[in-house]
C-alpha cells in the first residue's frame, strides 16, 4: 500500500472533488467511511478501515479525522459547497509561512482563501515555515495578531492542533515583524 497516494487521493476525494465520485459530504465535510472505502477500493484494491487509520497514524500531518465510523478532512477544502465551521477563540499570535512574492498583494488585500475555502494559519513558526517551504524554498513567515482580529469580530475557525482557519484577515493585522529565513 502506497500510503502517500492513499492520503493524496483521499485528500482530492474530501478536500476537492466528492462529486467526482458522486460523493455527498455532509455539512461538516463527513461521509459514512464505508462510501470512501467503496471508492477507494477501485484504485487501491482491497483495502480496510484499519489501513486507512495506519496512513493517518504514521503520516507527517494530522488531515483526516475519524469518528462513529465517518471520515472528513480538517483543513483544506475547496469544494463549491462550504464547509462549516464553528468558530473558535484563536490564540494571542498566529503565523502564515508564504512566498515574498506574494507580500505586495497580501499588504494590499490581506490574506485571503484563493483556491481555498478559508485562509490557513499555523499556531507557531515551524509549521508556518514548513507551509511556506511549499511556495518558496526561502519563505517569509507572516505574524498576525490573531487575538486582536479576534476581539475586532474576525472569526477564526479550528483546523488540526497546527493549523488555524479563518475567513479573511486583513493586513493590518499583519503585525511588522517578519521573520526571514
Ligand atoms: C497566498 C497544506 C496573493 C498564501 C499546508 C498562500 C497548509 C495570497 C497561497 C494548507 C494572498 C495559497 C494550506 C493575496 C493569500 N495575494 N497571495 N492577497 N492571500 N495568498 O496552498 O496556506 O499538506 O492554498 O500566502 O500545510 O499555503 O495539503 O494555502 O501562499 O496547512 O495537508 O496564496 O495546505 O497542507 O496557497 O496551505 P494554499 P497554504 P496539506
Amino acid at each position: 500500500m502506497n500510503e502517500k497516494k492513499l492520503s493524496q487521493t483521499i485528500s482530492y476525494i474530501l478536500r476537492h472533488h466528492p462529486e467526482k465520485y458522486h460523493i455527498q459530504l455532509d455539512e461538516e465535510g463527513w461521509v459514512d467511511i464505508d462510501i470512501l472505502l467503496n471508492v477507494l477500493k477501485q484504485k487501491f484494491g482491497e483495502l480496510s478501515i484499519e489501513d486507512i487509520q495506519h496512513m493517518m497514524d504514521h503520516s507527517d500531518k494530522k488531515r483526516y479525522e475519524i469518528k462513529e465510523h465517518r471520515i472528513r478532512a480538517y483543513y483544506g477544502h475547496s469544494l463549491a459547497q462550504k464547509i462549516v465551521k464553528k468558530p473558535l477563540i484563536p490564540p494571542q499570535y498566529l503565523y502564515h509561512g508564504t512566498s515574498k512574492q506574494y507580500l505586495p498583494s497580501i499588504l494590499e488585500k490581506g490574506l485571503l482563501p484563493m483556491k481555498r475555502q478559508y485562509v490557513h494559519l499555523s499556531s507557531d513558526e515551524i509549521t508556518a515555515n514548513i507551509v511556506g517551504k511549499r511556495h518558496d524554498k526561502n519563505p517569509i513567515i507572516l505574524k498576525i495578531d490573531a487575538q486582536k482580529a479576534h476581539l475586532d469580530g474576525i472569526l477564526f475557525y479550528g483546523g488540526n492542533d497546527q493549523v488555524w482557519l479563518a475567513d479573511h484577515i486583513p493586513s493590518q493585522y499583519i503585525l511588522d515583524d517578519l521573520f526571514l529565513e
